[in-house]
């Protein structure tokens, strides 16, 4: 099987259950993940005032509906082998506690810094395994939004150097906002951040089923291409049997 092809069967395979959300917060270390959790949840579930060391999964009803999120570990700009491991291994348990496919992957990037080369060379170390799971579902949520002060964060966007632009385009330009100040509760935003996961996810939905009806159609053109194939084969035995047979020395008539 060609790797694309398996990449999208792994795609299509994994749809996400439609009547919970659950969703995975990623991001570097002090990105604000866990306060986002607590936020999202409406409710302290995550411990907040110490690095996260260790992933966990909490469910609350939010606006109605059953949420689920996962906290993970940040990973550091500077990289070492230990604390990489770690974090990555990390991951790879948050990932194994969510009972179905994620319905999105948030990741967290404050908006009081830039997100750069090694930013970016650091998230890639840590996310490269998961790419064809994550990046079809990954979506950036600015975190520390009540910094923005007056500007809006499309002007904010529009200042940014750096390597911010490929991240968005590869999260297929789909982010969101959230100011967690300890001052106030951002109902509002919340709510449109779940209305834009459940948005992303109908059309991720959509796209599995083009991919499953794409599948089909490959998988027939392949039945009757083995199909032509065989013949073709067949065909070819018997005109080599043919050739054979006239080029044998002929016994006396
Ligand atoms: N003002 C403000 N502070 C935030 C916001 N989000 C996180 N923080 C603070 O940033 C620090 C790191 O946040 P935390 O959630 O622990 O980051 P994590 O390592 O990614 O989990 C903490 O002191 C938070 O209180 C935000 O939206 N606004
Ligand atoms: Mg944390």
């Amino acid at each position: 099987m060609e790797p694309e092809f398996f990449t999208l069967f792994l795609a299509a395979a994994l749809e996400p259950n439609r009547s919970s959300v659950v969703l995975v917060l990623l991001g570097g270390r002090g990105s604000g993940k866990t306060r986002a959790g607590n936020t999202i949840l409406g409710t302290r579930v995550f411990q907040e005032g110490r690095p996260t060391t260790q992933s966990s999964c909490r469910m609350t009803s939010v606006l109605g509906r059953e949420v689920t999120v996962v906290d993970t570990p940040g990973w550091p700009i500077v990289q070492s082998d230990a604390s990489s491991n770690k974090v990555f291994q990390e991951i790879c348990q948050g990932l194994a506690l969510c009972q179905s496919e994620p319905h999105a992957y948030l990741l967290a990037l404050p908006i009081t810094s830039s997100f750069g080369y090694e930013e970016w060379q650091a998230m890639e170390a840590h996310l490269w395994s998961f790419q064809a799971t994550v990046w079809p579902r990954a979506m950036v949520l600015f975190t520390h939004a009540d910094q923005l002060g007056a500007l809006s964060i499309q002007e904010h966007l529009g200042r940014q150097q750096g390597v911010l632009q490929p991240l968005l385009e590869r999260c297929g330009y789909r982010y969101h906002i959230l100011a967690c100040s300890s001052s106030s509760f951002p109902l509002t935003q919340v709510q449109e951040l779940l209305v834009n996961v459940y948005n992303m996810s109908e059309v991720n939905a959509r796209a599995t089923q083009e991919i499953r009806r794409g599948m089909l159609c490959w998988l027939r053109a392949g039945e009757k291409r083995s199909g032509k194939e065989m013949m073709r084969h067949h065909a070819r035995r018997i005109v080599e049997g043919v050739m054979e047979m006239s080029a044998m020395p002929r016994g006396k008539e």
